[in-house]
């Protein structure tokens, strides 16, 4: 165990590793770590895809996605398509710690947030803002609607059904990399396992939607038996597999972290062979690994990593 403890997230996000860090060292739980991170992520709107202010949907607003799991007791929170309040990743774990439920969704969710004591302010920024007349002025596209693409006179809705669907291929833009979510992973000494994730999803998704990252096994898993892993990348298509559940039921039965994270990616290339993701994991020893599907314009997932033999955040790729 002598590279634990640990900390390792998705993307350069180096304050973020370096906020669990520090929460690990004076004294902190796994869980604090990985909320410290990610709420710190929020804070700062890492990369303009967590926290408020970024990605608006295809209304201009933002709504975010975030979970929590306690390794130890499989307990998690989740929260998704939250609105108005910027700590989504601390409204998770009042899910988890407040109520006997996993997951509070929308409006109610918000209403939640608040009788918790968190405040309820407007996400937009003149950013946000920008972003969103941006794409109004050039006929909302792209988008996420399969029947409105390439038809501009007709691509900011109403949206309605069509029989013959015309193709809006979501590839076009999974390529972008408009988007990145923070994932993170935390383990201590006395083997307790904790993962997390927060993001603001996809921009201009239709409202409502919800990616990958609230979602348990999905956007990340942890079992203190096992190990933890979390994962970033094309919400959409990551969902349907469970990568982070499949990442650590592949290091349970023995497969290294490098190794597992490598299978979870190929089992969703076989479907999606130009999806843009990538997954973190690490196993209850501390051996830490990662893999992303190399597509063009996407061929090299940083990550960061925090242990005991180096304590300034390493980055990965
Ligand atoms: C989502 N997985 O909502 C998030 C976005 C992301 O890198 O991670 N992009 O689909």
């Amino acid at each position: 165990h002598t590279a634990l403890p640990l900390v390792i997230n998705t993307w350069p996000f180096k304050n973020a590793t370096a906020a669990a860090w520090s929460t690990l060292q004076s004294g902190g739980s796994v869980l604090d770590a990985v909320e410290s991170g990610c709420a710190r992520c929020e804070m700062e709107q890492c990369d303009g895809s967590v926290g408020y202010g970024g990605s608006p949907d295809e209304s201009g607003e933002t709504t975010l996605d975030a979970m929590i799991m306690n390794g130890d007791t499989m307990e998690v929170g989740a929260v998704a398509d939250l609105r108005r309040i910027k700590n989504a990743i601390g409204v998770a774990r009042a899910v988890m710690e407040q109520t006997y439920h996993t997951m509070l969704v929308g409006e109610s969710a918000s209403v939640f947030a608040e009788n918790m004591g968190f405040v309820a302010e407007d996400l937009t920024t003149n950013k946000s803002m920008n972003i969103f007349s941006q794409w109004l002025k050039g006929n909302c596209q792209p988008n996420y609607r399969k029947n409105v693409f390439p038809d501009p006179s007709k691509s900011c809705g109403p949206y309605k059904p069509r029989a013959t669907l015309r193709q809006n291929k979501w590839a076009q833009h999974a390529n972008t990399h408009s988007h990145d979510t923070i994932g993170m992973i935390a383990l201590d000494q006395d083997g307790h396992v904790a993962a997390g994730t927060s993001t603001n999803g996809l921009t201009h998704k239709v409202p409502g939607r919800v990616g990958d990252s609230p979602i348990v096994g999905a956007g990340a898993y942890a079992d203190s038996s096992a190990g933890a892993a979390a994962a970033t990348g094309d919400g959409d298509v990551m969902m349907r597999f469970l990568p982070s559940y499949l990442a650590v039921e592949l290091m349970r039965a023995g497969a290294d972290p490098s190794a597992a994270c490598k299978t979870a990616i190929s089992r969703i290339k076989r479907h999606y062979s130009e999806f843009f993701g990538a997954i973190i994991c690490a196993n209850t020893t501390g051996h830490y690994g990662a893999a992303c599907n190399k597509v063009p314009g996407f061929s090299q997932f940083h990550y960061m990593v925090s242990n005991s033999e180096s304590d300034t955040p390493l980055l990965k790729s």
